[in-house]
Order: structure tokens, then C-alpha cells, then sequence
């Protein structure tokens, strides 16, 4: 058999993961764009395998043939780093959905790749436990992503990004041997670990197939309020505050996002009249808990469950809201926070349309670029701008192929070349997810 031409190669595939498993032509169309429309191109097809020894045996097929392979799990990314480009091969783990038992010693579970991170809340929640990431993607976006993507989300505050979440990982490297480390100990360190490697890795050193995740306690109660506020100064006053009781979430919204949301959901706001700055708060226990944190500012706390799911709409529809005013260009980065003000003052005077939100206490903006202002010299200017303020340009989404172009902001060449050589030592032929976080380098360097 010979898998160097096309025919081969998917006669090939299809002995190992079944006929109805390799995707071509319209059939796969679901895999070939990201969720903003932005980025994406054709695939020569889309391989569906059912277990850990079928993506060793896709990975071993491609790796010898030498063609490209782009890892997917929800589809869910923002940034171009799980569709493909140019005809690549779409690896979906999405099948990969088994879920363990849950540990209830050490609170984790062990979840295939391709498990949603609404089954796991769901589970975990069977057991008063929780998963530490929360985020809007929640029904789509899978485990397996979210790791190598170290997805953030809104409790990042409480529970950190999922590199702090993850206890063991079973993944495939490009030429299909099959790595675990799967001890799911709470202390572990013989060794560099590998887990921790490719969290981040956004499927450039090898393919995630499953991991053992800590679980959290589940909060027993909670209590959110939407906080208006002046100014950026104002917004950290309520960080600060809501430091001091015990945090779950910490998001900021700014009067034209939040009215464009209203417009685009129907979800009514609280506040009138409308504030420049808004910080959405939820914190463990009850309302009593938000007395000090909202003190005399204008705000709305929530009365029951249905008031709080209102509030968190008014956050969380802010994607759609802005897909549906075309496609924009997302720059997601983190500022620090004593220098959020200057920042912002210097953003508004560049993109003064942008729609910016996010997750506060991490000073991690959602910078949304719309209609004329989403150019590519706009980009550049915020992504530089975040650079001068000593921020990064990748604060949860990852660089894909987005950010490629400005990795040097925020990344040394030594790290860079470090991680070229990383790379260079864990997929040989270059077949996994060439062109994202890094750019590609010819073979002779
Ligand atoms: C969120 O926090 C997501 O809602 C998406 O990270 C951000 O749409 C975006 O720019
Ligand atoms: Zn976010």
C-alpha cells in the first residue's frame, strides 16, 4: 500500500477508523471554518477516530506520508489554530468522549479528549464537585482543546487557567507513539512534567487524547451583581474589593458593549442611566457577601437564579452579539493591571468602535475589532500597544495562526528558537499543525 497519493492515503485511513469515519467534500464542512468565519480553508479530509490506538495509527499513516494534520476538538477556537489552512488533514478527537469515575479522594476525573466541558460539570456536579474552568464555549468546546489551548474562562480568578487543572495527560506524538502519564498524584515531580508541556502547546508537539482533571468543591451558594463604574480606576477599586470575600468571577463590560448586547438579545439592563464601565462580580455565599464590594455604587444584585443568569447573559452574549455585526478581528490580550488606564485611554484613541470586555481581575481585554476599524494596520497598532504597556498579545485563546506574525512581542527570539527546538525534537517532519504559534522554518535550518 501506498499512502504518498491522496486515493492511498484515505484508503489507508479508512482502515483504521471505518469508511463512515473519513470525511470529504461537503461533509465537511462543520471542520473547515472557525466559529468567527475569519479563518479556515479546505481539507483534504476530516478523520474521526474512535480510541487512543486509532489516532496513533492516523498520526503513524500521516507522519510517514508526510502530510499535515490539524488537531480539533469543539472547534470552538478564536484564533485559527484548530481549522485548517491549506488542505490539511482535520484530525477530529471529538469520539474520543469517554469519562471516567471520579476520584473523590484526590477530587479529578480522567476524560477523553473529546468530553465537553459542560459533561464534566455535569458529572462533577453529581458529586458536589466542579470544574475549576468555566467559559461561555462550555456545550461545545471539548476538554482536549481547552487543555492545549490552557483555556481561561471566568473563574481563572478562583481556580486559574486549565494548565492548574490538569493532574495527567495521555497524548500521540506525530510518528503515533503513544506518551502517558496518567498517576493523576496531587504531587508529582520526577521529572520535567509533561503534562504541563503541552497545555499551551495548541497541538504543535503532539495530540492530546485524554487527561486526568482536579475537580473543585462546588460552591454551596453564590451571589452576583452587575457594579457600574466610571472608569477603569473605578473598576479596580472593585477588584480590590472583591479580593477581600471570595471571588468566583470578576468581568468588565463597557457601556457599548453591553448596549449592543441588550440590542441583540433582548436581555434588559439593570442600569439606567447606562455606566461607562460595568464589572459583572459573583462571589461564594450570599448577597450579604457583595454589601462592602458594591458599597454606594450604582448596581444591580441579583435576587434569584433567573436575575443571575441575566446579568451573566448580558456577559456572556457579548461573541455572538459581535458576530452578528460581521466578522471581526478578536485581539485577546492581557494588560497589567496598574497600567490598565493608560492602556485603555490609548486603545479608545486607535479603535474608538471597538467592543472591549473580559475577565477583570486577570487584566485580560477582549479587544473586538468591527467594520472599517478591523484592518490589519489596527491590529498591529493594539497588539504593539499592548507590547508597550508589558502586556501579552495571547492572554487565553492562544496564538494560532493569528498571532504568529506577532509572537516577537511578547516572546524573546531565545524562547522562541527554544521552542523551535522543542518542536523540531517532538514532530521531526513538521507534519502537526504547521504555520500555528510558530512560524515554519524551511528544513535546512
Ligand atoms: C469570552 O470571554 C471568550 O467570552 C470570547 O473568551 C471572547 O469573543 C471574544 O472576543
Ligand atoms: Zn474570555
Amino acid at each position: 500500500m501506498t499512502t504518498a497519493d491522496g486515493d492511498g492515503l484515505l484508503a489507508a485511513l479508512r482502515g483504521i477508523v471505518g469508511q463512515s469515519h473519513v470525511l470529504t467534500g461537503e461533509d465537511t464542512t462543520g471542520y473547515c471554518a472557525d466559529w468567527t468565519g475569519r479563518f479556515g480553508g479546505p481539507t483534504r479530509a476530516v478523520v474521526r477516530p474512535a480510541d487512543t490506538a486509532q489516532v496513533a495509527a492516523v498520526l503513524r499513516t500521516c507522519n510517514d506520508a508526510g502530510v499535515p494534520v490539524v488537531p480539533q476538538g469543539g472547534n470552538t477556537g478564536l484564533v485559527g489554530g484548530g481549522v485548517p489552512r491549506n488542505g490539511e488533514l482535520v484530525l477530529s478527537l471529538r469520539r474520543l468522549d469517554t469519562v471516567g469515575t471520579i476520584d473523590p479522594h484526590t477530587p479529578s476525573v480522567t476524560v477523553g479528549a473529546g468530553v465537553t466541558a459542560a459533561t464534566v460539570q455535569r458529572v462533577a456536579a453529581g458529586h458536589d464537585l466542579a470544574l475549576g474552568v468555566d467559559l461561555a464555549a462550555r456545550d461545545s468546546a471539548t476538554i482536549g482543546g481547552m487543555v492545549a489551548t490552557n483555556a481561561g474562562g471566568i473563574h481563572v480568578v478562583a481556580h486559574g487557567s486549565m494548565r492548574q487543572q490538569v493532574l495527567g495527560v495521555e497524548a500521540v506524538l506525530a510518528d503515533g507513539t503513544v506518551v502517558r502519564h496518567m498517576t493523576g498524584l496531587a504531587k508529582d515531580n520526577a521529572g520535567p512534567d509533561l503534562a504541563q508541556l503541552l497545555t499551551g502547546s495548541e497541538g504543535i508537539l503532539a495530540v492530546i487524547t485524554a487527561v486526568i482533571l482536579r475537580l473543585v468543591p462546588r460552591p454551596a451558594d453564590t451571589a452576583v451583581a452587575l457594579i457600574g463604574c466610571d472608569d477603569p480606576t473605578g473598576a479596580l477599586a472593585v477588584v480590590a474589593a472583591v479580593r477581600r470575600v471570595r471571588p468566583l468571577a470578576v468581568e468588565v463590560m463597557r457601556a457599548a458593549g453591553i448596549a449592543m448586547v441588550a440590542e441583540h438579545a433582548g436581555v434588559p439592563v439593570p442600569l439606567a442611566p447606562l455606566p461607562a464601565w460595568l464589572v459583572l462580580v459573583e462571589v461564594e455565599g450570599g448577597p450579604t457577601q457583595l454589601e462592602e464590594v458594591v458599597g454606594d455604587r450604582p448596581s444591580a444584585v441579583a435576587q434569584d437564579a433567573a436575575d443571575a443568569r441575566r446579568l451573566w447573559q448580558l456577559r456572556e452574549r457579548h461573541t455572538e452579539a459581535v458576530n452578528a455585526r460581521g466578522v471581526p478581528v478578536k485581539l485577546d490580550v492581557t494588560v497589567p493591571l496598574d497600567r490598565l488606564g493608560a492602556f485603555v485611554d490609548r486603545l479608545d484613541a486607535i479603535v474608538p468602535g471597538a467592543i472591549s470586555f473580559g475577565h477583570l481581575a486577570e487584566g485580560n481585554l477582549h479587544v473586538n475589532l468591527l467594520g472599517e476599524e478591523a484592518t490589519a494596520a489596527n491590529e498591529d497598532a493594539v497588539l504593539r500597544l499592548v507590547a508597550e504597556h508589558h502586556g501579552s498579545i495571547a492572554s487565553e485563546h492562544g496564538v494560532g495562526v493569528a498571532k504568529v506574525g506577532h509572537l516577537h512581542l511578547t516572546r524573546s527570539a531565545g524562547e522562541v528558537d527554544a521552542l523551535h527546538r522543542i518542536r523540531q525534537a517532538m514532530d521531526p517532519a513538521g507534519i502537526l499543525n504547521p504555520g500555528v504559534v510558530l512560524p515554519v522554518r524551511r528544513p535546512d535550518r
